[in-house]
């Protein structure tokens, strides 16, 4: 099977990518503390998009307000592209690709697995495989979690603002011990499909784990918490941060059969595993696709 291919878009050199590192970080932790301070009692849901249960809450479009201002205030020449309202193209080659609130539905539920994403990329995010992440970080406010990467400067997580601790994967290479992330979709017939390809799947590994957030199942695939992660219907706002996360902490990314990450299906594994998991999702999808 072939290799993933994240990215082939040429990184320029002379980013500043440690203080774009250092202003995902304080953008994502300000955030991270809005939604959970100023979370009303009676949080409800302010609109729907893609489906009735892909909810919008009032907090979702001030998080991405908040973040938008900052990262505007302290790069104007930069692009924003965020999951709710307002993107905004720049000229500095620099676009931030966010998510205010991965795992919102888990936020409406108070069920406390969701974070706030916030990395800085270079290229195209609307177009596979022709953008990558250069700097970001990952907040997970219900525990306290920072974490953060930058190209070249290794994966980190602190915790309650304490000292940052360097991640790398696990050694895990025997799929069928392999614990894996994975999760569904807004629309049913999606997540029929999913459903029906992790029927095939689940025979080769240990056990899934359905988080309900990207950016925390790829942070947790770059700290060990889980062994390998896929997911179909994923945006670059839930990818872009927890992509570095996991790279810069030893991880291979990419889509199936070695074509980028999109929304087709994003793959995520220890090195000892990707091309293993990567073939057995592939002959689900094909075996999935033509039993209809
Ligand atoms: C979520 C993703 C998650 C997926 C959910 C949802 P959102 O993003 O992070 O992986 O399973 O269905 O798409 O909508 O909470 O930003």
């Amino acid at each position: 099977m072939a290799a993933p291919q994240a990215s082939s878009v040429p990184v320029p050199d002379g980013l500043p990518l440690r203080e774009l590192e250092r202003l995902a970080i304080e953008t994502a932790l300000e955030a991270g503390r809005l939604i959970v301070d100023d979370r009303p009692d009676s949080l409800g849901v302010s609109k729907t998009k893609s489906s009735a249960t892909d909810v919008v809450t009032v907090m979702d479009q001030r998080a991405q307000d908040l973040l938008r201002a900052r990262l505007r205030a302290a790069r104007p020449q930069d692009g924003f592209l965020g999951e709710e309202e307002g993107g905004a193209s720049g000229s500095s080659g620099v676009t931030w690709v966010v998510d205010p609130i991965d795992g919102t539905v888990n936020y409406l539920y108070g069920i406390p697995a969701y974070a706030v994403s916030v990395a800085a990329v270079v290229g195209d995010p609307a177009v596979p495989g022709q953008w990558t992440p250069v700097a970001g970080a990952v907040v997970d406010p219900e525990r306290g979690h920072l974490f953060h990467a930058s190209l070249g400067g290794g994966a980190w997580r602190s915790v309650d603002g304490g000292s940052g601790e360097r991640l790398r994967v696990g050694e895990q290479s025997d799929l069928s011990h392999a614990l894996v992330g994975t999760g569904f979709g807004y629309e049913a017939p999606v997540r029929v499909w999913q459903t029906r390809v992790l029927l095939e799947v689940i025979e080769h590994i240990r056990d899934i784990r359905r988080i309900g957030s990207a950016a925390l199942d790829l942070c947790h695939v770059a700290d060990g918490g889980l062994d390998a992660y896929f997911e179909r219907g994923l945006n670059a706002w839930d990818m872009a941060a927890g992509w570095l996360v996991l790279s810069e902490a030893g991880g291979l990314f990419g889509g199936l059969a070695g074509r980028p990450a999109d929304a087709a299906m994003v793959v995520a594994a220890a090195p000892g595993l990707f091309a293993e998991l990567d073939e057995v999702v592939a002959a689900a999808v094909a075996h999935v696709r033509t039993a209809k």
